[in-house]
């Protein structure tokens, strides 16, 4: 049975307690755990096949070339680190629909297929076509939650936001022929430093630093070149993490703090 005190614990720490008993819940939960994982292995000392591919300021991008049945799904890991918001913040503004078209300059259309929870969602969104290739869409499963794992010691605290491709049997896809399908997993990891001498209580945004892991790997569903794909990655994740995060400053000045 869940509580009221559940539903607020849920709104404001997301435990994902009241996704627990979807037919997904497995899944999500299985998959934040795994990839949070692998956000943490970072690139490793000598980049360990990671190549660096964009290096703006604080903001760094690699990328691992990789192939699956001549399809490019080159998975991506980047880090950045911005100054004046939280962790809670930053996911906030990534995972909460109403905010999306605001800096998600790719999409063309978004719909919230399930209600899961207020933390768990499920997104058809179909994205800008690159003439002469077929439009894409993406169907998928989106869950924010507070880690407290007690693993990054130094951090005030720790949110994610997991997206992950799932089936629904009303949107097949390339239903009615219009779209190929992506497939992708992505994962952000934000984590809030806050200046050593201060508490929570008398914190100001220029005492927060927010450290941010962005890993995704995305299957473009049917057969691009190489080399255009890899060019659109070039271009597109600097574009999305920038324009991204620069979006969540600019939101978040004047607002309170939001832990
Ligand atoms: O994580 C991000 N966004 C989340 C919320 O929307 C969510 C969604 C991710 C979908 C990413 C895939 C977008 C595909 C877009 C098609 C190409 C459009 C390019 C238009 C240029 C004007 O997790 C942020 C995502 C940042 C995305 C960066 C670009 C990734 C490119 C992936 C290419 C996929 C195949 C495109 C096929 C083109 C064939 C020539």
């Amino acid at each position: 049975r869940i509580t009221d005190d559940d539903k607020l614990n849920s709104e404001t720490f997301g435990t994902g307690i009241l996704a627990r008993g979807h037919r997904l819940w497995p899944e999500i939960d299985k998959t934040c755990l795994e990839q949070l994982h692998y956000a943490r292995q970072g690139v490793g000392e000598d980049g360990n096949g990671w190549q660096l591919f964009a290096d703006e300021g604080e903001m760094k991008m690699y990328r691992r070339e990789e192939e699956v049945d001549g399809m490019v799904i080159d998975p991506l890991k980047s880090c950045h680190v911005v100054k004046g918001v939280t962790a809670r913040e930053m996911c906030h503004y990534f995972f909460s629909p109403e905010y999306r078209n605001d800096w998600e300059t790719t999409l063309e259309e978004m719909t919230i297929l399930e209600n899961i929870a207020p933390d768990t969602l499920v997104f058809l969104q179909t994205h800008k076509r690159i003439w002469p290739a077929s439009q894409r869409d993406a169907l998928f499963w989106s869950h924010m939650r507070r880690i407290d794992d007690g693993v990054d010691k130094d951090a005030n605290d720790v949110w994610i936001v997991c997206n992950r491709s799932t089936q629904h049997e009303e949107y097949p896809p390339a239903n009615q022929g219009k779209c190929l399908r992506i497939h992708l997993t992505v994962i952000l990891v934000c984590q809030t430093y806050i200046t050593e001498t201060k508490t929570i209580e008398n914190t100001t945004r220029d005492d927060l630093t927010c450290k941010i892991t962005y890993c995704s790997v995305v299957n473009p569903g049917g057969w691009a070149p190489a080399s255009v794909l890899r060019a659109i990655y070039k271009k597109e994740y600097p574009k999305f993490l920038k324009r991204f995060t620069g979006y969540v400053v600019d939101q978040c000045k004047n607002k309170p703090i939001m832990f």
